[in-house]
């Protein structure tokens, strides 16, 4: 890894890696998760409005979760040195699973509020290293991060538009917050912190995916976020205050 990516990701809080994995790897990770994805339900599965049936694409094609606990194939890729060795060196520290992630995002299908990954797992420091499977634009529902964002800490959270996307909740931007959308072709592989402000929104295209292959690790040493009923900044935080004041 440049040793200019560290300075970047300290700054930025993320860090774009180009070309990581070959054009054939990727075809092997498409396949592989699409014939997965084809034998039915898994073990936490999360899909769209239920009351909207094949309608919502993301009932058709639910984002995967924790694979590595039933497809070796997950087991083996989040392992791969050119996840775990970038990330190790821009934590600062050795690394442990936290979670891996397959989101299909099939065409039409809604994105994710902007949220910090930390709003839902409540150690830090954790880091991402987010996998394209497809090329990644505007039109497809891209990643989108908000540069500088993981100085601010934890932020509060609020109820995201259920039309943009598939998860209840999103941070409250800071004040001058500013979205990037980040351009990612195949084999390209996004770093980004814990604290920082990202998610996507709607595939809008007729007959694109945006796939991709996501690991979430925490660093060996950690510390436990609090929170604060008031004003939540965890989504179970949220959802309590929502169940109490609806
Ligand atoms: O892929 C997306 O749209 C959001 C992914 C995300 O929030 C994450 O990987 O932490």
């Amino acid at each position: 890894m440049p040793s200019k990516a560290k300075a970047f990701y300290e700054e930025h809080g993320y860090y774009l890696a180009k070309g990581v994995f070959s054009p054939a790897e990727v075809a092997v990770m498409i396949e592989h998760f699409m014939a997965r994805r084809a034998e039915g339900p898994k073990p936490g599965d999360m899909g769209g409005d239920k009351t909207k049936g094949p309608d919502d694409p993301l009932n058709r094609f639910p984002r995967m979760i924790n694979m590595h606990d039933w497809d070796q194939k997950t087991a083996a890729w989040e392992k791969d040195k050119r996840l775990r060795g970038p990330a190790s060196e821009l934590v600062g520290d050795d690394l442990k699973l936290s979670q891996t992630m397959l989101y299909f995002k099939p065409p039409g299908a809604r994105g994710q509020g902007l949220h910090q990954d930390n709003q839902y797992i409540r150690k830090y420091p954790i880091i991402a290293a987010w996998v394209a499977l497809d090329a990644c634009t505007p039109d497809n529902g891209q990643m989108v991060v908000v540069p500088g964002s993981h100085k601010f800490g934890i932020l509060p959270v609020q109820e995201a538009d259920p039309k943009l996307s598939f998860v209840g909740g999103e941070t409250v931007m800071p004040e001058g917050a500013k979205e990037l959308g980040v351009d990612m072709d195949p084999g390209d592989v996004l770093f980004f912190g814990g604290f920082t402000i990202h998610g996507s929104y709607p595939n809008r295209t007729k007959d694109r995916f945006r796939r991709s292959f996501i690991c979430h690790y925490f660093a060996a040493h950690t510390e436990e976020l609090a929170d604060d009923p008031n004003q939540p900044t965890s989504m179970s935080g949220l959802r309590k205050k929502l169940a109490a004041t609806h």
